[in-house]
């Protein structure tokens, strides 16, 4: 089935675009975890992983990416190759990207901002990431680095599951914003904000579901009753058999801070920095947290996915 989404800088694969037509569940994933947060070795078999997982809860998984100025929503063998290739040399887009991507035929991974402003576009409703990009502690002269993924989320319509905000964050001031941007944060079977590596953090959240069926219906009610178009924010914390030891996770981040510091390091090289360090300095273990909280949180969204095709 052809779909009228489809232009000159929009791809729609053809599966996505019958599942949407037939109101069947559909989870975007995220390419910039794929591309940027993970080494190369394991990023093609992780997405891979990811979209094996949204089948097997019954969604159709659409990996989101920019390839040679294309906004691809679902990717095929091939694509999802070469986004994942060793030297594919990839760019990092934010929303505001996009247009130059597009306009000069480039090819680029897409953050959460990214993403879900090419999944709303496609009409796609739930995705599922890693974590939330959020504000950056100040690292000295450096402050004032808020993702966009927080402003994005403020006015697109789609629901993002992940596992809270990187612990790399000032959790205190990402948490404040969500507020102030009336983003509604519902907690998967958790009273706490989750923060990435670890299952838990400081700060509570405002509402909390156990169901996918009672996220779904959250969803499906913000959507249809609450003006004002802000998405919505379900966290899910890492199931607790991959949770990082807390030792080495408060190790690893003092460290990873100072050296963000050291070499001033700034902008939208702070988080695969980061991320690179925690990997290397914990000998694999870090990775494996990452790779299970984002495959957990690709499960959650097809099941949310699933529930709100039903509604
Ligand atoms: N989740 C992961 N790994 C990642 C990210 C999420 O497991 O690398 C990415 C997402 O693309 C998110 C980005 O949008 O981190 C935040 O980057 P920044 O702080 O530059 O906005
Ligand atoms: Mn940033």
């Amino acid at each position: 089935m052809s779909t009228p989404l489809n232009t000159d800088h929009l791809v729609v694969a053809e599966e996505v675009a019958d599942a949407l037509a037939e109101g069947r569940g559909v989870v975007a994933l995220e390419s910039t975890l794929l591309a940027h947060g993970l080494p190369s070795s394991v990023s093609l078999e992780v997405g891979r992983r990811l979209e094996s997982v949204v089948r097997a809860a019954g969604a159709v998984p659409a990996t989101i990416a920019v390839l040679g100025g294309r906004a691809r929503v679902g990717l095929d063998a091939a694509l999802l190759e070469r986004l994942c290739a060793a030297d594919a040399d990839l760019l990092k887009l934010s929303r505001r990207d996009l247009g130059p991507a597009l306009a000069l035929g480039r090819d680029g991974a897409t953050t959460v901002a990214g993403t879900a402003t090419l999944a709303a576009q496609a009409g796609v409703g739930v995705f599922a990431t890693g974590g939330l990009g959020g504000v950056h502690l100040s690292l000295g002269e450096q402050a004032w680095d808020v993702s966009a993924d927080l402003d994005v989320l403020a006015s697109t319509p789609v629901a993002v599951v992940c596992s809270g905000v990187k612990s790399v964050l000032d959790i205190a001031a990402t948490v404040e914003v969500l507020e102030t941007s009336s983003i509604p944060v519902l907690g998967f079977g958790t009273d706490t904000f989750p923060s990435f590596y670890l299952r838990e953090s400081a700060f509570g959240v405002p509402w909390r579901v156990d169901t996918a069926a009672a996220a779904a219906a959250v969803i499906g009610t913000h959507r249809a009753h609450v003006p004002g178009g802000a998405g919505v924010l379900v966290v899910n914390p890492v199931p607790a058999e991959h949770e990082l030891d807390r030792e080495l996770h408060d190790r690893l981040l003092a460290d990873g801070v100072a050296l963000l510091r050291e070499r001033g390091v700034r902008g939208k090289d702070v988080t695969p920095v980061l991320l690179d360090h925690f990997h290397r300095e914990s000998g694999g273990a870090s990775l494996t947290t990452n790779i299970e909280l984002v495959a957990d949180n690709a499960r959650v969204a097809a099941e949310i996915a699933v529930e709100l095709a039903r509604r």
